[in-house]
């Protein structure tokens, strides 16, 4: 019933988009962007929320997301990085009155910098970590003057390279220590927007504490911060980490922490995070299964955490390429919707565990009987039957008989 716009609230990257520069670990920047004029400055930061909010108005996108750094320049002090984000803040403000495009979540950059090269807030040190929180309590109330609906916490450095010098408990207990200090400022200034984990299993780090929805899910239970953090995935940190996407949505779904995605491609042969535009709509149909099961994903959203390759020199790729990204989401909700609509897989799952419902259950409750009254019932029985259900094939290419 709701509507497709409802159902997306697509997003575009600051970051990747107007800040890409075609630059990988191998290789110095490609990409010449007539709005950059390869300064850091202050004066740069102002013109490119122009080009942005011109680019996000045409495409039609409803949200942005962004980190500090990625919209006003780093300085050599907090103070004078928190007069420019300061600065550039006002005028995102202004250009969101003026066209309604919205904050889908802030964020702050605690990676780029050398000081966080062992961490922010499980940084060996006390500096460092003082530092990661006066840089999130700034961007967390930037993202509330700027009415952000979540804010986002991926902690690309948030882990260790060696164990033998890492003290992996106090590691962990200084990062809980930081999540309710971010929420109690949160809380304290009013800022009502879901705070969301992004799990990503390495790179940069060698082992990041956040590996996979499981982990951060773990984490956010231990600590006493259930509801307090959800999550935003990413379907290439999905595949990263080992797992379909289709498995971390479904696996933050019904532990009611699905918050918000991070839309690029799930592709598992990819061996790192290229952040690729989603083009899939196998991929993306799997996705909208899951958020149609969950009813949408506000206040979350669909963030294409994506960029164009290092050879697309015209800018006006970065159209195409999130165009298209958004007509694979469409494709993948119609077919979802439509295998929704025929309710053909209850019916699968209804056959497949048809044994608790019949056989032995009317003879034992498998759910309340003893391992003792299980085993006597066994004894009598002899053979486990096999599975009969089956239908694998038919299940395995269930989208495409929907394309
Ligand atoms: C970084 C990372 C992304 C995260 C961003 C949020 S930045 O590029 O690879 O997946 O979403 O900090
Ligand atoms: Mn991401
Ligand atoms: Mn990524």
């Amino acid at each position: 019933g709701q509507s497709m716009k409802d159902l997306f609230r697509f997003s575009v990257a600051y970051w990747h988009t107007f800040r890409g520069t075609g630059s990988d670990p191998f290789g110095a920047p490609t990409l010449k962007r007539p709005w950059d004029d390869g300064t850091d400055s202050v004066e740069n930061a102002l013109k490119r929320v122009d080009v942005a909010f011109e680019f996000m108005t045409k495409l039609g996108a409803e949200f942005y997301c962004f980190h500090d750094r990625d919209v006003a320049p780093e300085a050599p002090t907090l103070k004078q990085a928190n007069a420019n984000l300061d600065k550039v803040v006002a005028k995102l403000k202004d250009k969101q009155k003026e066209t309604g495009v919205k904050l889908l979540w802030g964020t702050a950059n605690l990676f780029s910098h050398p000081r966080y090269l062992h961490g922010a807030a499980t940084s060996c040190n006390a500096d460092v970590f003082a530092y990661a929180a006066a840089q999130v309590k700034k961007a967390i109330e930037v993202t509330y003057e700027l009415g952000g609906e979540n804010y986002v916490f991926w902690g690309g450095r948030e882990g260790y390279t060696n164990l033998f010098n890492t003290d992996l408990n106090r590691e962990l207990a200084h990062l809980a220590k930081f999540m309710h200090m971010a929420h109690d400022h949160a809380k304290a200034i009013g800022f009502k927007g879901q705070f969301l984990f992004e799990p990503k299993p390495k790179e940069p780090t060698k082992h990041q504490y956040d590996f996979d929805a499981a982990a951060c899910l773990n984490f956010i239970g231990r600590n006493g911060l259930d509801g307090v953090i959800k999550l935003n995935l990413e379907a290439n940190h999905a595949t990263l980490a080992g797992h379909s996407f289709m498995h971390e949505l479904e696996y933050a779904r019904i532990h009611n922490a699905l918050g918000s995605i991070d839309a690029n491609t799930g592709d598992l042969l990819l061996g790192w995070d290229t952040d690729q535009f989603p083009t899939d709509i196998y991929l993306t149909t799997q996705i909208m299964l899951v958020i149609l099961e969950q009813g949408g994903l506000k206040p979350g959203g669909t963030n294409f955490d994506a960029k164009v390759r290092r050879e697309s020199f015209d800018p006006v790729d970065l159209f195409h390429a999130h165009i298209g990204g958004m007509d694979a989401f469409a494709r993948g909700a119609k077919i979802a919707a439509a295998i929704r609509k025929d309710g053909i897989l209850p019916e699968f799952v209804k056959t497949r565990y048809a044994s608790y419902d019949s056989g032995i259950g009317q003879k034992i409750d498998t759910g309340k009987a003893s391992f003792a009254e299980l085993e006597k019932y066994m004894l009598e029985k002899g053979e486990a039957a096999p599975n009969t259900s089956g239908r694998q094939e038919w299940i395995e290419n269930l989208i495409n008989q929907y394309v």
